[in-house]
């Protein structure tokens, strides 16, 4: 058999050498812009290198909707196979240092050598993710009518179990937090006692959090609505927060951004959980109604940006407890998932290099004269100040290529990948 098809070094080389000269030119036109307002482009090229976001394992396939799921060429067939994509969009990008799987469909009979093949390619492994949403082949009792907060103990201890699997997965592969999001819920008033759910969640969340590592973290993830749609389990911050309290000081609060109600205000939130050292992190995705499903920045760039500048807040002023993870959480279902997450993840670049970039003194300032407009005018400066070249020249520096959608298109990865991979049956992809 002969070797996996691969991108060489050579062929981002030569892409680069084509893009060079202009990319260049627009840098030091951006660094000119910056050094008047007393920044350092240098430094902030140094800060765009050292971000880094998850990529999870299920990204990878197209996603669907739960109307029908429409297939690519090449799709990963495995595990093994998703972390060859991953591998692509870091080698490409340099942005997704690291990959969150979903158990149990990364489920593997040897970690150590997933965890090999992952480290190969630079990758490491960030947040375990359970799943208790879907029933698996040959499970003993099902999950129909819900997993940690099911009226039914033996359902709850099924949970329970599934997830210190997870637990034990997750450490086999490095990784140091376990996401916890539940599909529970009701479709009717009446159906479930809205008390009595959220003391079984607790009373189950206890003993994951008992079989807990010293050094690790849960993180809980709440959503309004979906699949349940009269009530959810955890639908909203304070229910995650008032939970994560309860559960000590291992357990933190999830933001997936497509999972409030439309214009909840997420980055208030965000400042909220970071205050109340409860800020686990974050799955990225955008939405324009009350989905989650749509690509990072593709709706509401600003949006985005503001959740940026109060990251950046947190970290200027070393808010205590302050480290979030970053994820990205969206479906694919018209694009090549390896062209979404690239550009995901330079998305979401943009918006950390935008939010470094804003005058936190005159921000202040103005903040603190009551200066509206003043102080907003601060944020709109930073936020359409084009970016793009200081994040080409980030790429550059770190052996990606200038423009990773025009390398990947051109470098014919995905018709290799089709050609190796022909489909089967049943490859998981889902959103959560
Ligand atoms: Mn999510």
């Amino acid at each position: 058999m002969s070797a996996p098809f691969s991108i060489s070094a050579d062929f981002i080389a030569d892409h680069n050498a084509r893009l060079d000269g202009a990319t260049t030119e627009d840098y030091h036109a951006l660094e000119r812009t910056l050094t008047r307002r007393g920044i350092d482009a240098e430094a902030l090229v140094r800060k765009v290198t050292e971000f880094g976001v998850a990529i999870p394992t299920w990204g990878v396939g197209t996603g669907g909707t739960r109307f029908a799921r429409f297939p690519g060429p090449g799709e990963p067939r495995n595990v093994f196979e998703k972390i060859d994509d991953c591998a692509v969009i870091h080698q490409l990008a340099r942005a997704t240092p690291a990959v969150s799987p979903h158990l149990p469909w990364d489920k593997v009979d040897d970690n150590a050598a997933l965890r090999e093949k992952a480290a190969a390619h630079g990758l490491a492994f960030d947040a375990v993710n359970s799943n208790t949403f879907q029933d698996q082949p040959g499970q003993a009792l099902s999950y129909k009518f819900g997993s940690l907060s099911h009226t039914d103990k033996a359902v709850r201890d099924q949970a329970v179990a599934h997830n210190i699997e997870s637990i034990e997965i997750g450490r086999k592969l490095g990784s140091k937090a376990l996401t916890v999001w539940i599909a529970d819920g009701s479709n009717f008033a009446g159906q479930s006692s809205l008390t009595k759910v959220l003391d079984r969640y607790i009373d189950a969340m206890r003993e994951i959090v008992a079989a807990l590592p010293a050094d690790w973290r849960v993180f809980l993830e709440h959503k309004f609505f979906e699949p349940a749609f009269y009530s959810t389990v955890i639908p909203d911050w304070g229910t995650s927060f008032a939970a994560a309290q309860e559960l000590g000081p291992k357990a933190y609060c999830l933001v997936d951004l497509g999972h409030h109600a439309p214009n909840v205000n997420i980055e208030q939130i965000v400042a909220r959980l970071v205050r109340f050292k409860k800020l686990a992190g974050f799955h990225f995705n955008d939405s324009r109604y009350g989905d989650d499903d749509l690509d990072t920045g593709s709706v509401d760039p600003f949006r985005l940006f503001l959740v940026f500048n109060e990251l950046i807040d947190a970290e200027r002023r070393k808010a205590e407890g302050f480290a979030p993870a970053y994820m990205i959480d969206q479906s694919h279902n018209v694009t090549d998932p390896i062209e979404s997450l690239m550009q995901s993840a330079i998305e979401l670049q943009r918006a950390y290099a935008q939010a470094l970039i804003v005058d936190r003194a005159a921000l202040e300032a103005a903040q603190e004269t009551n200066d509206a407009l003043g102080a907003h005018l601060e944020l709109k400066r930073a936020f359409t100040t084009d970016v793009s070249p200081l994040l080409a020249a980030a790429r550059l520096r770190t052996g990606g290529a200038i423009a990773p959608i025009a390398a990947y298109r051109a470098s014919g990865y995905r018709a290799q990948r089709a050609k190796e991979r022909p489909a089967v049956a049943g490859t998981s992809a889902g959103i959560v």
